[in-house]
């Protein structure tokens, strides 16, 4: 190798202080073209980022180079969404060298930390389903498995919130405008995706019927490739996500009868299929756009993973060792379609040896048993979309359903349950019960979730397949989580018990044992009101309001929804209102409500209760007769980045969903792990929280999810005898209805009301308000012992090692996908 280039490449990876130093003065000049004096933030930002990026590039090549060498089984986790946020303090942390970057950055006159805050959060997804795929993807990698992401490189992520007179208003979130550092694009990695047309049958070379997918619009698939690095930097996965680009076989040529511009037209209206992540959670919006992303991406994904499949096999049979296929929802699930159509129409593979090793590659998790977020997508649509796709399915659901008859014994019922077509109504076709047909394990995300969906959404297919169903329930990546967003107890942690944690968060239980040592405590405290320090910096930032940092933070930050009760939590804080000024003379614990969270743009009622905590916010805050004893503020554009500060200030954890409703919950994780007590109902992984910190550890409150079913079937609950029975909850609803909060429009807020009294309260929320308050009023009375408060917080951190991702995906990899470590092998670096 030539010398000089030798030495540059020694350069590249330098990890050391003047390495880095000199790498960063010549990314600023020679790549990013600006020189010192010129540069800004962005400027900066980009030239770490290239640099560090770097330093990975040989690592990411090795470990992809050793999976195929070894041909190892690796694991496609194929998902419409990945939360993933800013990556530069994920990568320096994950590869170790963020105090070197920030020694090198210092020598040149900069702040790491200013040059962290110009990434954009990259927001491709909408909340818990979209943040767990990421984390997932960090475990993965420090768990060495061979692990691939595949989703949608949309160009506009999530939408910014902004609140316009208290009032959402969204916004398009440009996080690719000033380009992406991290993204490698391939574009001569390129998959032709079909659409439309229809199908022909015909005679195969021995005489067999067979079909062909004729007259389509085709669109291409470009890969772009982002490296994940796992903790310790030495496995390095990859991330691939699809951009659509037009064919060429546009009609170009006939410049003269104004054709050329109609082909360019034609070309942006293909290319808006990646455009733009759709902002629903939770809730399905039968789109056709939707329903041609999910193809879109699923497909381009299946046909690389048979590509990668050929390099190494020249048939089929070992497909399932060689490839577990992960469906996160629902989303990805006409990938069971696609398989079959590839391995049969394209491959000459036989219908009943390719449904064996669909089902043997497939599997599927549920994250919600919402009827309003399982997909089902209207025959019609399908037909018209993806005609040999519904053929396929109307395949597959004739021949199981032709061997269930038998033991179905003339219940016709279950029969139309298990059908892979919805014939009520306009008829659809269910993707939940194609998705659990097309895979071998299917599981749920919490312990509760999964026994409810074995009693409710899949009982028939329960009983049919008992050994399908399993739990895995949700975790989180103990590195972004606490290493990373919370480096006061992060620091104080590992002072104690040594940095093993971050790889290994089971070993976090040691700190129990000094949750009676006030040592131990008051640094605890001192590192939590650090924190809480800078959240409130940060509200004063983005609303102007000023907290006390020595009050109560009391966080509900999630999705806005109804299921979720974030309008439980503002009835609450207006009864405490209340009381507060019905009582001066009392001493008050100050209590500081913070919330955060998006809602689905056409979420009306959503919508409304942020205005509506918006509208109280101002009357509460602005009310001198409180002395400062309450606040009330809702962050705006809750993110990733916002979450990062969020969790670590957290003294109590709002996760007070209607029993039954959240399927797992990831954000009640992310606030006990960074000790936060919680506030909360058994509903999803709320209950295993619970087994873990120890029920007096948390406050526990409301109907549970068999309370709830119950008192719903039997029809006798209603709302307005109990807001009459409970004054402080009348009150807090007369002044809603009275237009107190709203006098501008005191009837505002109809809507609200209505849902709670002649609605029927659906999410009970009325029913569970006066054992909320009496918990909120045990939290508070603890509060008052700072002691006490410290010591179960610790509890809390110290408890909650079994909820690491790291644990949640080696349970995947064991007990669904059979996939094992590779450890990577680095010929550069043994080399010299
Ligand atoms: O998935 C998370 C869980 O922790 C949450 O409890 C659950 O609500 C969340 C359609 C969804 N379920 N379903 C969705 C998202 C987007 C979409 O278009 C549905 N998100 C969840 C992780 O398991």
């Amino acid at each position: 190798m030539d010398a000089r280039y030798k030495s540059r490449e020694i350069e590249r990876r330098s990890l050391d202080v003047d390495g880095l130093k000199r790498s960063f003065l010549e990314w600023l000049v020679y790549s990013v073209g600006k020189d010192a004096r010129a540069a800004t933030r962005r400027d900066w930002f980009h030239t770490v980022a290239l640099a560090v990026r770097d330093r990975l590039v040989d690592r990411w090549m090795d470990t992809t180079r050793t999976y195929y060498q070894q041909d190892a089984k690796r694991v496609y986790y194929l998902s419409l969404e990945f939360l993933i946020g800013r990556l530069l303090t994920n990568s320096l942390a994950n590869l170790g060298i963020t105090d070197q970057c920030r020694q090198a950055l210092d020598r040149i006159g900069l702040n790491l930390d200013d040059v962290v805050e110009a990434e954009p959060d990259a927001a491709l997804g909408n909340g818990g389903l979209g943040r767990l795929a990421a984390c997932f993807l960090d475990s993965m990698a420090s768990e060495a498995l061979p692990g691939y992401g595949y989703g949608i490189r949309y160009e506009f992520g999530l939408f910014e919130q902004r609140f316009e007179h208290g009032w959402q208003v969204e916004y398009p979130e440009q996080w690719l405008q000033f380009g992406n550092p991290w993204e490698f694009p391939r574009p001569e990695v390129l998959y032709p995706v079909q659409f439309y047309g229809r199908v022909e049958e015909f005679r195969d070379s021995v005489g067999e019927r067979a079909y062909r997918w004729v007259d389509a619009e085709r669109v291409l698939a470009m890969a772009y490739d982002t490296p994940v690095v796992g903790y310790g930097g030495d496995t390095i996965n990859t991330l691939r996500l699809w951009s659509a680009r037009a064919t060429r076989d546009f009609n170009f040529g006939h410049f003269n009868d104004g054709a050329y511009m109609k082909a360019v037209e034609q070309k942006v209206l293909t290319e808006n299929l990646s455009r733009v992540l759709y902002p629903n959670d939770a809730t399905e919006g039968g789109k056709e756009l939707r329903l041609k992303q999910e193809y879109f991406f699923t497909s381009a994904s299946l046909q690389d993973i048979l590509r990668r499949y050929l390099q190494h096999h020249s048939n089929f049979d070992s497909l399932p060792d060689k490839a577990a296929i992960q469906l996160n929802d629902t989303h990805p699930a006409i990938g069971i379609a696609e398989l079959m159509r590839l391995l049969v129409d394209q491959h000459g593979v036989t219908w009943d040896k390719a449904w064996d090793i669909t089902r043997a590659t497939f599997s599927y998790t549920n994250h919600t048993l919402l009827p309003e977020a399982l997909e089902a997508w209207p025959v019609r649509m399908m037909e018209r979309v993806l005609p040999r796709h519904m053929q396929i399915i109307y395949e597959i659901n004739a021949k199981f359903l032709n061997r269930s008859k038998a033991r179905a014994a003339g219940d016709n019922g279950r029969l139309s349950r298990l059908s892979l077509i919805d014939e009520r109504g306009d008829r659809r076709v269910r993707m939940g019960n194609l998705a659990f047909l097309g895979s071998h394990k299917v599981n749920g995300v919490s312990a509760l979730h999964t026994e409810l969906m074995k009693q409710t959404v899949f009982a028939d297919f329960h009983a049919e397949f008992p050994e399908r169903i399993n739990n895995k329930t949700n975790g989180i990546t103990p590195r972004r989580w606490l290493h990373q967003a919370n480096q006061p107890l992060a620091a104080l942690i590992t002072s104690r018990i040594g940095n093993g944690w971050i790889k290994d968060l089971s070993q976090i239980s040691a700190l129990a044992e000094k949750a009676d040592d006030l040592v131990f405590r008051e640094e605890f405290r001192r590192a939590k009101r650090k924190n809480k320090k800078r959240l409130a910096a940060y509200i004063a930032r983005q609303t102007g309001v000023d907290v006390q940092v020595d009050s109560l933070f009391d966080v509900q930050v999630k999705r806005m929804h109804e299921y979720k009760r974030q309008l439980l939590n503002i009835l609450q804080a207006i009864a405490l209102y209340n009381e507060m000024r019905d009582n001066p003379t009392v001493s008050w614990v100050p209590v500081t409500k913070i919330f955060a969270g998006k809602a689905a743009p056409s979420y009306h009622m959503a919508k409304l209760i942020i205005k509506l905590i918006n509208d109280v916010a101002k009357v509460v805050n602005h009310d001198p007769s409180v002395h400062d004893n309450l606040k009330i503020v809702l962050l705006p554009n809750y993110n990733v980045t916002a979450a990062e500060i969020i969790m670590p200030a957290a003294d109590l954890s709002e996760q007070i969903s209607t029993a039954g409703m959240e399927a797992s919950g990831t954000g009640n994780m992310k606030l006990a792990l960074n000790g936060a007590l919680t506030i909360g109902t058994l509903d999803g992984a709320n209950v295993e929280i619970r087994e873990h910190v120890g029920d007096d550890n948390i406050f526990i409150f409301g109907l549970t999810a068999e309370e709830v079913n119950d008192l719903r079937a039997s029809g006798g609950f209603n709302p307005r005898d109990v807001i009459a029975s409970n004054p402080s909850l009348k009150r807090a609803l007369d002044m809603i209805s009275t237009g107190v909060f709203s006098p501008d429009d005191p009837h505002r807020y109809h809507p609200i009301l209505q849902a709670l009294t002649d609605g029927g309260d659906h999410f009970l929320v009325t029913a569970d308000f006066s054992d909320y308050c009496q918990a909120q009023q045990a939290a508070m009375d603890l509060y008052r012992d700072q002691e006490e408060w410290t010591r179960k917080a610790i509890l809390n951190t110290a408890n909650m090692g079994w909820f690491s991702s790291d644990r949640t995906i080696m349970e995947y990899a064991t007990e669904i996908w059979d996939v094992h470590p590779v450890k990577p092998e680095h010929p550069a670096e043994t080399e010299t």
